[in-house]
C-alpha cells in the first residue's frame, strides 16, 4: 500500500466549507432550510420531488410498474430538485423531508397530505396504498422487507463509500478505496449467491426489493454507475448480470430510468414528468 499523508485529528472538529471536492456547494454539518422556495403542485394525487440518482430510480421505477398495472391513481408530478444548486435545502423541501435529500413524495389525496421520505419508506407507501409488488403472506412479506432493508442499509458503503472516494474524492486514498471495493464485493457475492437459485430476490415473484435493489446494484454491475465495471470485475457475478439484465428490459423500468434525468443524451432527459406523454420519445422519420 503507498504512504498515505499523515493527519492528526484536532480535538474538536471544526468544519471547512472549502473541503468537500465535488460536493464542497451543498456538503455541511447542520440541518435544515437555507433559503425560503415554495415547492410547485401539479395536479395528480401524487407529488414527487426527486433526480434520477439510483434512489430517486427506485421511486419512479415503482410508479411507472404500477401504471403499467394499470393503477390509474399512481398517475404523478414529478419535479426536479437540483441537489448540486442546493434544492434540496429550499424551505418547501425541508418541510417534506427535513433530512434534505431526494426522494422525497407528498401524497395530496389524504387530508392533510402526506409526506413520505427515505426512498425505502416511499415504496412501502406507494406498495401498500396500491396493494402491488409487496407480497401479503407475512413469511413471503418478511422476505421482502429483509432485502429492502439490506439494500438501504447497503447501498451508502457503494454509493457513500467506494462512489465517492474512487469517482468523486478530490484524492485518491488506496485506503478509503480497498476498504469499501472489498465490502461491495462482498455484497454482490451476497446477491449472485441469493439469485444463483432464484429468478429474483426473493424467488418467482418480482417485487420492491428488486426495484431497490437494480437501481444500485444492477447499474453497477450493467456498468451505469462510477465507470467501476472493470475495477470490480462485474461480469464475474454472473446470476446478478442477468437479473439486472431482465429488469433493465422491462417497459415500465426503461421509462422510470428517465424521469427527473437532467444530464446525458438529450433524449433520455424528462427533467419533469407530469403525463405519460412526457416520456414519448421523439422519432425522426
Ligand atoms: N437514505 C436516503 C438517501 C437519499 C440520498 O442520499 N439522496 C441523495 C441523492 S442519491 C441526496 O439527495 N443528496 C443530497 C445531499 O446530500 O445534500 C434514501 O434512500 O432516500
Amino acid at each position: 500500500m503507498t504512504e498515505a499523508a499523515e493527519y492528526t485529528p484536532p480535538r474538536v472538529w471544526k468544519w471547512d466549507s472549502q473541503d468537500g471536492g465535488a460536493f464542497t456547494k451543498i456538503n455541511r454539518p447542520v440541518a435544515g432550510a437555507t433559503h425560503e422556495k415554495e415547492l410547485p403542485v401539479g395536479e395528480h394525487s401524487l407529488q414527487l420531488y426527486s433526480l434520477a440518482t439510483p434512489n430517486g430510480v427506485k421511486v419512479t421505477v415503482l410508479l411507472e410498474e404500477l401504471l403499467e398495472l394499470g393503477k390509474s391513481g399512481a398517475e404523478y408530478d414529478a419535479y426536479l430538485i437540483n441537489i448540486g444548486e442546493g434544492d434540496q435545502f429550499g424551505s418547501g423541501f425541508v418541510d417534506v423531508n427535513p433530512n434534505s435529500k431526494i426522494p422525497a413524495l407528498l401524497d395530496v389525496s389524504t387530508s392533510p397530505p402526506t409526506r413520505v421520505f427515505e426512498s425505502g419508506a416511499i415504496l412501502v407507501y406507494l406498495a401498500e396504498k396500491f396493494d402491488a409488488f409487496l407480497p401479503k403472506d407475512p413469511s413471503d412479506r418478511a422476505e421482502c422487507m429483509s432485502w429492502l432493508f439490506w439494500q438501504m442499509g447497503s447501498a451508502p458503503y457503494l454509493g457513500g463509500g467506494f462512489g465517492h472516494f474512487y469517482n468523486y474524492a478530490p484524492v485518491k486514498i488506496e485506503y478509503c478505496i480497498d476498504r469499501f471495493a472489498m465490502e461491495v464485493k462482498r455484497q454482490l457475492d451476497v446477491l449472485d449467491q441469493n439469485l444463483s437459485t432464484r429468478r429474483y430476490l426473493c424467488g418467482d415473484e418480482y417485487n420492491i426489493a428488486d426495484m431497490a435493489t437494480y437501481a444500485w446494484y444492477g447499474n453497477l454491475v450493467l456498468n451505469n454507475s462510477y465507470d467501476a465495471g472493470e475495477f470490480l470485475d462485474v461480469k464475474t457475478y454472473t446470476h446478478v448480470v442477468r437479473w439486472a439484465t431482465e429488469i433493465e428490459e422491462r417497459p415500465a423500468v426503461a421509462r422510470g430510468r428517465r424521469v427527473n434525468r437532467a444530464w446525458g443524451p438529450e433524449e433520455e432527459r424528462v427533467p419533469e414528468r407530469h403525463s405519460a406523454s412526457d416520456l414519448d420519445i421523439a422519432t425522426s422519420e
